[in-house]
């Protein structure tokens, strides 16, 4: 801008004022007079737009000139959360936003109200990316996150009958004005076809694709925070080519045909797959997945190319981090491009190929470890199963020359799994294509060494590392509870500690300060007035996160059924109010799930129509949870519920969002809880159950759930009501589930857990006790910022350190 001496913008109410209104008037073609809230919406974005797209521009040019080590974040999902507010307090432009919107007769809350939230992801995992390049950009990394952009993004949840009903999630269909195309930077991918050998070479192939299909991507800005840097998130998305219209079909009547092979071609990027635990072997999968990195990779190129010639430097100037094995086979296409395209030999690429990745793993669920049948590979990507075949061959033999004639050790570890159908273990080869590989907390990364891991760290234990996941402090406290960001601000004197969240410990200091306390409780009690899911004066006790058995909502359930009836036994008790949330999606074709989400609304429904109950307890099943849904719970939650068996949960990170929020945790010794645990102090932290070890020594020495329901009188009392028809009917499955085999423990915890729920209302009553314990959850939680987890990942596994961006003037 400066070079062909484009005026800057201005950063005055009226210099902000005139863009809007020429925002209206120029690009949305409309009036102040004539102007709906969409067209004032859109100007709004374009307006905020502006101001970051010139930090952009600068960001780009500094980075190049620079010519860094970048991070390109490989991701199939990204839940970035609604954009509107991000990019104004980015921007520092929220308070000439609500000023300059008052000509138009609207508020900024009602505009906001429009700013749909791209729901490009299931959960933790997608989250975790969005958190991830905020952190980037905020550290000044030189980086690019790449994804898909779904036309659907994760369903629409709603209850019908008290149980899941899902409706697609057009998010886009108003347009999306925080989106730049770039139809310039298009890519062309193959796919299926066959290989032919090149004469006078005995490794590389010619592909000849069945099949091809445009890439179009376009990207969404990613701004740091306090700083000058503006990253990007590039989306593709699939496209026909021109030649994809059959026009002589079309002329012939055929019109259906005529269009379908551009409809084959646009379905890649059409929907997001709902499903965030179990490996369902569908080829579009597949599909989505070699889109994003074949076009990814070839962009990455195309940006070494602007700086670089030598091959030898591309793994100096590029790490590629990949989000669980979702992108892995982005290894034999690296691969393929340089052998077959770039015909460079096979050592040198696999050297190269090998010192460019990096594996994220972010499970230990071993059905949710992604394999692909061998035969959908061969018709799909002929040429990387070819490559795969390669790297295994020279793989096992570095096998076989660390461990002579362990012929079991080679079976286990091959990239190609032989019982039963053949197939290729995706996480194998992520460990073998990479340079390291973590997991995302303590826990998980240990397991991933000692169980699913184990014979590759063997191998090679230098690689395997732990990076704990990390949220943004930016959004899940700044942005999503106002209220407590300013005591926070002025308990610490400013703001800067969103930068620095370690900063939080200079609240400990106050938290015996009783006027300090009370104001901790008068933000929380706001927050929940906000919320208004229940009476403000009860203890908010939330469950958010997605239904799967493992995290055990049916444990919750089991507490509240047993709450019902103590109540309902002694309906004069001393009991504490409590409103129980409980949000979150299930796959559509869960169907365990689902039946657990119809049983809390049938128990819902149960006590909500009981008078002697009703008082003391309410159930509220919160519909469609989603990233803006969890910005409004986390900030009014006093309990924070953590309860999945013991080694299955790998992080989660809604458990540091509502730690960091004021929630006292209730939670088992399982992922990131560790670690919470450790850093507010155990007498802050209401732990209980198994932890993993005995979880699965339980397991090995022969569980019985019904010997806990016969031992147990109030257990019994909890699943019989369910048999009985207590709630309708409902719920049948699930108890027959639990008491059948129970396969995450939980009548074995039961117990443990409601011994530990007493606790937590002792601490309750004691209502000094229970503020002091807050203040300290968030003051010794600066630990969890996603700030952090980016600072290690560049000084251990990236290496690479900021390229600030100079300031104008
Ligand atoms: C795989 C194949 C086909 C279709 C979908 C998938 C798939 C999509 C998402 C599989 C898993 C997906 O996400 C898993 C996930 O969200 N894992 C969570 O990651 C968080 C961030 O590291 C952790 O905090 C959670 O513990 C972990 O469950």
């Amino acid at each position: 801008r400066q070079g062909i001496g484009l005026r800057r913008l201005g950063s005055t109410a009226d210099d902000f004022q005139q863009d809007l209104l020429s925002s209206l008037y120029y690009r949305k073609g409309t009036t102040v007079e004539s102007a709906s809230a969409r067209d004032a919406y859109e100007a709004l974005a374009l307006t905020v737009r502006d101001r970051l797209a010139d930090r952009r521009a600068r960001t780009a040019a500094a980075q190049f000139a620079h010519n860094p080590r970048w991070v390109y974040y490989l991701s199939a999902e990204y839940l970035l959360g609604a954009q509107l507010e991000q990019n104004l307090l980015y921007s520092g432009t929220g308070d000439l936003a609500a000023q300059a919107l008052k000509p138009l007769g609207r508020s900024l809350e009602e505009i906001e109200d429009l700013d749909v939230e791209p729901g490009l992801g299931n959960g933790g995992l997608g989250r975790l990316a969005a958190c991830l390049i905020d952190s980037m950009a905020t550290r000044d990394i030189p980086a690019v996150g790449y994804g898909i952009r779904y036309d659907f993004g994760i369903f629409k949840q709603s209850l019908e009958d008290g149980g899941q009903a899902e409706r697609a999630d057009d998010w886009a269909f108003h347009g999306n004005p925080w989106e730049f195309p770039a139809p310039d930077d298009r890519q062309t991918v193959g796919f299926y076809g066959h290989t032919e050998p090149v004469p006078g070479s005995p490794v590389r192939k010619r592909w000849v694709p069945g099949e091809t299909v445009l890439g179009e991507p376009s990207h969404m800005l990613v701004p740091g925070y306090n700083t000058e840097t503006v990253n990007i998130v590039r989306l593709w998305r699939a496209r026909g080519s021109e030649a994809s219209f059959d026009l002589s079909r079309f002329s012939a009547g055929q019109y259906a045909e005529a269009v379908q092979e551009a409809v084959r071609a646009e379905n890649i990027s059409k929907v997001l797959y709902p499903d965030d635990s179990t490996e369902l072997g569908r080829e579009l999968r597949l599909k989505q997945q070699y889109f994003l990195c074949s076009c990814s990779l070839r962009d990455i190129i195309r940006r070494f190319r602007l700086r670089n010639e030598n091959w030898d430097d591309f793994a100096d100037k590029t790490i590629i981090q990949l989000n669980d094995t979702h992108p892995t086979v982005a290894i034999p296409e690296l691969m393929r491009l340089l052998v077959d395209e770039y015909e460079l030999d096979w050592d040198r690429a696999w050297s190269i190929t090998r010192r460019t990745f990096a594996y994220t793993c972010h499970t230990l669920l071993p059905e949710a470890l992604e394999t692909w049948p061998v035969h959908m590979f061969e018709r799909l990507l002929p040429r990387h199963l070819e490559i795969i075949y390669l790297i295994n061959m020279h793989f096992l033999r570095e096998v076989e020359a660390h461990f002579p004639g362990d012929a079991d050790r080679i079976r286990r570890m091959s990239i190609i799994g032989e019982n039963g159908e053949r197939r290729v273990r995706m996480a194998h080869l992520a460990v073998v294509g990479t340079e390291a590989v973590n997991g995302v907390a303590e826990l998980h990364s240990k397991l991933l060494r000692e169980t699913v891991l184990q014979d590759f760290a063997d191998l090679w234990p230098a690689k395997f590392q732990n990076v704990t996941n990390g949220i943004s402090p930016r959004r899940f406290i700044r942005l999503a509870n106002p209220r407590l960001s300013e005591v926070i601000s002025d308990g610490l004197g400013g703001d800067g500690w969103l930068n620095d969240l370690d900063r939080l410990a200079e609240l400990e200091s106050l938290a015996d300060d009783p006027a300090f306390r009370e104001r901790w409780r008068s933000v929380k009690r706001a927050n929940k007035v906000d919320l208004a899911a229940g009476d403000p004066d009860s203890l908010t006790d939330v469950m958010i996160k997605r239904f799967h058995e493992y995290k055990r909502q049916q444990l919750k359930l089991l507490h509240v059924i047993t709450m019902y009836h103590r109540i309902r036994e002694n309906p004069n008790g001393d009991w504490i109010p409590r409103t129980v949330l409980f949000a979150g999606k299930a796959a559509p074709a869960y169907h365990a799930a689902k039946h657990i989400i119809r049983l809390i609304n049938a128990v819902a429904a149960t006590i909500a129509a009981d008078p002697v109950v009703a008082p003391h307890l309410r159930v509220v099943f919160a519909e469609n949870y989603n990233v803006t849904l969890a910005e409004r719970i986390i900030p009014a939650a006093d309990l924070s519920e953590q309860i999945s068996l013991a080694g299955k949960e790998a992080s989660g990170t809604g458990n540091m969002k509502l730690a960091l929020n004021g929630a006292l945790t209730i939670g088992t010794l399982d992922g990131a809880n560790i670690e919470i645990r450790a850093h507010v102090g155990e007498e802050n932290f209401f732990l209980f159950g198994l932890d993993a070890f005995q979880a699965a020594e339980a397991r090995i020495n022969g569980y019985h759930p019904r010997e806990h329901y016969e031992r147990d009188a109030e257990l019994r009392a909890a699943l019989d009501a369910i048999n009985a028809g207590a709630f309708g009917g409902v719920g049948r499955e699930v108890a027959e589930s639990l008491l059948g085999w129970d396969e995450y423990l939980t009548l074995a915890d039961y117990r443990s857990y409601l011994d530990c729920q007493e606790e937590v209302e002792r601490a309750w009553r004691d209502r000094d006790r229970w503020t002091r314990m807050s203040i300290l959850n968030t003051a010794r939680c600066g630990f969890f910022s996603a700030d952090r987890t980016v600072a290690d990942y560049a000084a251990r596994i990236w290496r690479v350190a900021p390229v600030p961006v100079p300031r104008e003037d």
